[in-house]
């Protein structure tokens, strides 16, 4: 068995994982990634695609902006689309000067990455078998088998940063969770393709046939999403079929602009809202999807990722270089206030948009009247606004 020792363990190489460990790099608090797979395929998912100001600012604090910066589309507004017409949002006039930047998980995760190997900083890579150890007392550890070789990773604290299939969440014993779960009945099912977006900005459409969304990746990158149900299967979705039913829920115009291509990608993904409490268990600190699921429509999966990942760095680096417990102490709380928030927002804005099963003729009128109402108030825009931006970290 051979031992290693650092001071932050952190399990999973995702964001989370990832921008913590750069943050704390810079920080000089040495700590070691174990990645369940290899890098090419974390990089293969095609995730989030949208970056509050908050995670914006984090990256630039992790020194890996430049590139967000250079091929970044910052967006001041999104669309709604109902009853044939668009209706915009000016996130930028409604929250005083706030944006967001369309910039996809996946170079998120390449600049990470980069800049991870240019310190050559310990990431292991298909790490198997990985097992948290007396995350209750002072003297945690982190098992695992790489190479067909035992290992175990000694460390003052442990992040799980696994995501919703990790071990860390799962690490903890049943009776000292909080779980909180709502499951939609139905899915997202998405597609990628190397055409011109439909629009400058994000269109999301609610529509009898159910909700779409016009997103992209670039100028030339965009990324479609239709709401269909959980029986579906991605193989029963030809690309015509899927660009016919994009179509049929969009206003006229925008459907006769749409110019279609092969997908180069094509999932669907259900919808989940999840919150795990607490987010901390002695010296093993959750963050990211292994704490907590938003529904995407609100765009927040990723951006909560960053927000937790905001207050464990600070909290290591107040520990390390403050010799302060204050933030530790206070992790837990912190970001479930913000999860909430994103969780509540993220719930209502799919309860708006989407077509549920079975629902009945008044809960589209319904739907209708507040659409209406949004699109008509100052009030209503600046509070669908400050929330799509992301409300403040340190409130
Ligand atoms: P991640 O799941 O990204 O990363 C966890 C990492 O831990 C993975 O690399 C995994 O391999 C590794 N791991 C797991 N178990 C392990 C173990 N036992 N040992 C070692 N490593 C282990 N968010 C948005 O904002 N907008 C979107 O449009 C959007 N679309 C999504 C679509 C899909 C299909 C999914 C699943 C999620 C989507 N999300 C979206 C949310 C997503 O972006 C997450 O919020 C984001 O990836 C969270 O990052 P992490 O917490 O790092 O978790
Ligand atoms: C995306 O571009 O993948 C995307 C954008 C906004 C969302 C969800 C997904 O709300």
């Amino acid at each position: 068995m051979a031992e290693h020792r650092t001071q932050v363990a952190i399990i999973g190489a995702g964001p989370a994982g990832l921008l913590l460990g750069q943050l704390l790099h810079r920080a000089g608090i040495a700590n070691v990634i174990l990645e369940r797979q290899d890098g090419a395929y974390v990089l293969n998912r095609i995730r989030a695609g949208v970056l509050e100001p908050i995670t914006v600012d984090l990256l630039d604090a992790a020194g890996v902006g430049q590139r967000m910066h250079r091929e970044g589309l910052v967006h001041t507004g999104i669309e709604l689309c109902f009853g044939g017409a668009r209706h915009r949002i000016d996130l930028h006039q409604s929250t005083g000067g706030k944006d967001v930047t369309i910039y996809g998980q996946t170079e998120l995760t390449r600049d990470l990455m980069g800049a991870r190997a240019a310190a050559s900083l310990s990431t292991i890579y298909q790490a198997h078998d990985v097992a948290l150890h007396d995350f209750d007392s002072a003297t945690p550890s982190v098992s695992y088998t790489h190479d067909g070789q035992q290992h175990v990773l000694r460390c003052d604290f442990i992040a799980g940063c696994d995501g919703f299939h990790g071990v860390s969440r799962a690490s903890v014993p049943q009776a000292a969770l909080s779980v909180y779960e709502k499951v939609y009945p139905f899915g997202w099912l998405g597609v990628l393709s190397e055409t011109p977006p439909v629009a400058h900005e994000l269109i999301y459409t609610n529509h009898a046939r159910g909700f779409a969304l016009c997103s992209m990746r670039s100028n030339t990158r965009s990324r479609y999403y239709v709401q269909c149900s959980l029986q579906d299967k991605v193989e029963q979705w030809s690309d015509d079929a899927f660009w016919d039913e994009l179509r049929a829920r969009l206003d006229p115009a925008t459907a006769e602009a749409l110019i279609t291509g092969p997908s180069i990608e094509k999932s669907i993904a259900p919808l989940r809202s999840f919150v795990a409490e607490p987010m901390r268990f002695g010296q093993l600190f959750l963050a990211g999807d292994a704490a907590h699921i938003v529904p995407p429509t609100g765009a927040k999966g990723l951006n909560l990722a960053a927000s937790d990942v905001h207050y464990l760095s600070r909290a290591f680096i107040d520990y390390y270089l403050e010799k302060s417990n204050a933030g530790i102490r206070h992790y837990s709380e912190a970001c479930l206030r913000r999860v909430w928030k994103a969780e509540r927002f993220s719930w209502w804005f799919t309860s708006l948009t989407h077509h549920f099963p079975g629902q009945g003729a008044i809960d589209a009128k319904l739907q209708a009247a507040e659409l209406d109402y949004l699109v008509h108030s100052d009030a209503a825009r600046s509070v669908v606004a400050e929330n799509y931006v992301g409300l403040p970290v340190d409130d």
